[in-house]
């Protein structure tokens, strides 16, 4: 047993659903992620109907959560997938439907491009169904590459395709 420090940080995730019932496939993931060590929920937005960027398929459920983690990105990414295998994602192709799709948007202001994951994720700030419901939990957190708050980010996409889910 070790009784070492350990480091908190907080990091902004991205979850996407448009096969299956996507509502239900999103609160499960959530619940999911609260129960693993070293995973705490801080905040969790409302979910957004949102159409599909890139090939035509069917709309996309999306939201966003802050989790306070006392694991590495690495881990964290690691920890993502195999959340997303378990609800039976498929990789098929690149840019096609998917059961479930867990992003790690930011982590703390670390900027990180390794050969399997970039920090932060490098199409956030052109995506409004990642900045409508990341701007309704975090929206003063500071981008780190581009140095502008998500506040602001939003701004200039547009967001006309982003509507709040009804139901929560
Ligand atoms: N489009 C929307 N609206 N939401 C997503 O989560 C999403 N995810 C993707 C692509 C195919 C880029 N399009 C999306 O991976």
């Amino acid at each position: 047993m070790s009784i070492g420090k350990s480091s908190r940080f907080q990091s902004a995730i991205a979850l996407g659903s448009n096969l299956g019932n996507s509502l239900e496939i999103l609160e499960a993931a959530i619940i999911r992620l609260t129960q693993i060590p070293g995973i705490n929920l801080l905040a969790q937005s409302s979910w957004y109907k949102t159409k599909a960027v890139g090939p035509p398929q069917p709309d996309y459920l999306n939201g966003c959560a802050i989790l306070e983690v006392e694991i590495e990105p690495q881990v964290l990414l690691i920890t993502l997938l195999q959340i997303e295998a378990e609800f039976g994602r498929i990789r098929r192709e690149r840019w096609g439907a998917r059961t479930l799709d867990l992003d790690i948007l930011l982590y703390a202001d670390l900027i990180l491009d390794s050969s399997n994951l970039q920090i932060p994720h490098p199409r956030m700030g052109d995506r409004a169904f990642v900045l409508v419901p990341l701007a309704e939990i975090a929206p003063d957190w500071i981008e780190p590459v581009s140095g502008r708050r998500i506040k602001q980010l939003l701004l200039d996409v547009d967001c006309s395709e982003v509507n709040p889910f009804q139901g929560k």
